[in-house]
């Protein structure tokens, strides 16, 4: 019943000394030194290969080391095994405190007062109220709701939109392609929180843009296939939409010589948004385990048909 963790040695030394004094049933060993390859039932890994699937014949549940899976090349994973995704603190504290940091930066308009303190020009922006600015969370899951929880006592109007239409109180929320336009057509900043599935790529393009209201913000915090960059910088420059805090990108890094990483309007992250922690998700690791063990649902199963 041995777990192998593939990926950064150092989180795994430190994951394997946890697990031999927290779970000392489940030997934990650092691919690829993987042990008898018969013994792996679980893996706990951030990407996929060929080379590490097709060494564990008998696998039976694979960990993501993030908070999505579409990193992980799911089409070489046998269809029996049980893909799990990582909720824990660390990753759902970090993202809401980005997107708390993004919303305000462009509630306070700091794109134009940066650009303005380069230009020496230091343009005076009218100062708003965070109750009349509308911002829309796209994605209710664990991370929606986690910035749902940060932004409410700050006072925004917060809507949000997701497959279902989850019902949170104090927030309008909308679903489905149904629940779409009026869903964008509120908004003042867009957070992106989505999965990246077939159906959410490319989701945040021109005509998306269109939908909302001229001038409006961008936050994508998801994954880069969510946006079609040179919509983005095509509504940029025509002034559909204002600014943009990009987490995510494709390529990540972008290119040198990209648009996106000169333009005044755009803030780029290194995909650092939400980040695993070595010392919190362990833990969150060792009680998924243990209820996969005790053949329970744990929080974090993925529907594979789905996709997330
Ligand atoms: P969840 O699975 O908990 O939530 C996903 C949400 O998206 C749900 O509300 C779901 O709707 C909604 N959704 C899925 N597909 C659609 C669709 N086609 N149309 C409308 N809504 C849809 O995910 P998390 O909140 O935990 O994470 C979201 C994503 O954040 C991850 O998949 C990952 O890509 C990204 N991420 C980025 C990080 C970074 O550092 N930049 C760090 C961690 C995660 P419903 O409620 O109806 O199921
Ligand atoms: C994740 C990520 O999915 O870091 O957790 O992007």
């Amino acid at each position: 019943m041995t777990i192998v963790h593939c990926g950064d040695p150092k989180r795994g030394a430190a994951w394997a000394e946890i697990f031999a004094r927290d779970l000392p049933e489940v030997p934990f060993r650092c691919w690829p030194d993987i042990g008898d390859a018969q013994d792996v039932r679980y893996l706990i890994a951030w990407t996929l290969s060929e080379e590490v699937i097709s060494a564990l014949p008998n696998l039976e549940v694979l960990f993501s080391i993030g908070a999505g899976v579409d990193q992980l090349d799911l089409s070489i994973l046998p269809p029996h095994v049980r893909v799990i995704r990582m909720i824990e603190p660390g990753i759902t504290t970090t993202m809401a405190e980005y997107v708390t940091m993004a919303v305000l930066a462009l509630h306070r308009d700091l794109p134009a007062l940066v650009a303005g303190q380069r230009a020496g020009t230091f343009p005076y922006m009218p100062v708003k109220m965070a109750r009349e600015r509308r911002v829309g969370i796209m994605g209710l899951g664990e991370l929606g709701q986690a910035a749902i929880r940060m932004l409410a006592p700050i006072g925004f109007r917060l809507s949000g939109w997701s497959r279902s239409g989850r019902e949170i109180q104090g927030v309008e929320t909308f679903a489905g392609e149904e629940g779409m336009d009026a869903f964008l057509g509120g908004l003042d900043i867009l957070v992106c929180l989505l999965p990246l599935t077939p159906e959410t790529c490319g989701i945040l393009c021109r005509e998306t843009f269109a939908k909302m209201p001229r001038g409006a913000a961008l936050i994508n915090v998801a994954r880069g296939g969510h946006l079609v960059q040179e919509d983005l910088l095509s509504a940029l420059d025509e002034g559909a939409i204002s600014a943009a805090f990009l987490d995510v990108s494709t390529p990540e890094p972008l290119p040198e010589t990209h648009a996106l990483r000169s333009h005044p309007a755009v803030f780029l992250t290194p995909h650092i948004a939400g980040v695993t922690r070595i010392d919190t998700a362990v833990y969150a690791l060792i009680d998924a385990l243990k209820g996969v063990m005790a053949g329970q649902s744990v929080a974090g199963d993925i529907d594979r048909s789905r996709g997330y």
